[in-house]
């Protein structure tokens, strides 16, 4: 079911490009930046001031727009290797403006040209507190009537280390390794409360990212990857059973191989530009324990407004899907010693869900001083509209920040 909605929404969120350029019609825009002159890449002092006519100029880029690199990429005529080329109103993709990355909390949006290595570091909190069944709210004592213990709260902090290289221009390599901590605070039927912590080094995503149409104002790109069960599925801690293996939300890896699938389409004017991405996780077989975390599926869409040459706001609309779990952990105990249905975060069958996230967004291409080159961005947000198999925590807010400089 996912694997086949993953499909669609990726051809659903790429077929405006290859329609738009197809047909060679610009949309009519009869505001002042409609008036665009080709752009003149030897412009040597881009004015620095808030605009809302400014073209941006990619002070790197070769006199002529085109890279050189005489390498043709396996797809064929489709994809050419020079990007990025004008269109026939002259105007050149700029990559290198504020919001030609996506709002941070995005992965794999852009690529990079032959050569280049980019570093990046991301920190994400997450705050999850009470229970939803469907889409709607259920109390603490409400799931205490049919478990002996429920989650009430539940934290998630994550550090990623990203690094991304460019061997050619038509494909770029990424690696991303995240430590995670996750935090959750629970109720027992008896009034005792108690705490988990499970921490460890993340699954490590290896991929690699196409930009097969880079043209004019659009820039169309694939991405594959693997994530390597680095993480750990052994996380223990103390709960009023004694020591033991915490439930699925509390471990930080998949333990299984997982195949990563994505597409995305960035469509750039002068002064902003629309994202929109479509990517999957499909888990490879069962792991140690037996059971596989389910496919997830997420598609998102953003508009990104240039302020000037080096600071840019977004909005964002972000739709996570993930299925249940496939098999069960056998050391992770489904019932007390009495009979009675232990937690909601130990039913396989009730991890499954949909999150609809609005979060806004601010990006920094600092251009001066030291820090020249260097991106900062921060994003939040929260759902306004999620459907859960539960009972199962609700996410409240997310936040994410992050920095990225390549060379
Ligand atoms: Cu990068």
């Amino acid at each position: 079911m996912i694997r086949h909605l993953l499909i669609a929404a990726v051809a659903i969120s790429l077929t405006p490009a290859l329609l738009a350029d197809a047909r060679h019609i610009e949309p009519i825009d009869t505001s002042l930046s409609s008036i665009e002159e080709p752009v003149n890449l030897n412009y040597v002092d881009p004015p620095r001031y808030l605009g809302l006519d400014t073209e941006f100029v990619d002070h790197d880029a070769p006199a002529d727009g085109h890279r050189d690199t005489g390498e043709g990429g396996p797809f064929g005529p489709f994809f050419n290797p020079n990007w990025p080329l004008a269109d026939s109103t002259g105007y050149v993709y700029n990559g290198a403006r504020p919001d030609s990355h996506a709002p941070i909390g995005v992965m794999a949006d852009h690529a990079h040209h032959k050569g280049e290595v980019m570093l990046s570091y991301r920190y994400m909190y997450m705050e999850m507190k009470g229970n939803r069944r469907g889409d709607s709210r259920v109390s603490n004592s409400n799931v205490l009537e049919d478990f002996f213990v429920t989650p009430t709260k539940m934290t998630m902090q994550m550090h990623m280390l990203g690094v991304m290289y460019a061997p050619t221009d038509w494909v770029t390599l990424m690696a991303m390794l995240p430590i995670v901590r996750k935090k959750m605070d629970h109720r027992v039927r008896n009034g005792v409360r108690f705490t988990t912590v499970g921490e460890d080094i993340g699954d490590l995503k290896l991929g690699a990212l196409f930009p097969v149409y880079v043209k004019g104002r659009h820039n169309v790109q694939f991405n594959v990857g693997l994530s390597v069960p680095t993480g750990s599925i052994d996380e223990k801690d103390m709960t009023p059973l004694g020591r033991a293996v915490l439930p699925y939300p509390m471990q930080i890896g998949s333990g299984t191989v997982d195949a990563m699938l994505g597409g995305s389409y960035v469509y750039q004017r002068s002064n902003w530009s629309w994202g929109t991405q479509a990517s999957g996780v499909i888990r490879m077989g069962r792991n140690d324990e037996d059971y596989s975390l389910g496919d997830t599926l997420n598609v998102t869409t953003w508009f990104g407004w240039n302020w000037s040459e080096w600071i840019s706001s977004s909005v964002r609309l972000n739709y996570d899907l993930w299925g249940n779990i496939d098999g069960q952990d056998d050391r992770i105990a489904r019932t007390n010693p009495i009979g009675i249905p232990l937690v909601p975060t130990a039913e396989p069958d009730r991890r499954g869900g949909q999150r609809l996230d609005l979060l806004l967004g601010v990006n920094l291409y600092i251009r001066d001083g030291f820090l020249k080159g260097h991106r900062f961005a921060i994003e939040g947000g929260m759902p306004i509209w999620q459907k859960l198999e539960g009972p199962q925590l609700e996410t409240d807010w997310i936040i994410q920040v992050g920095w990225q400089f390549a060379f």
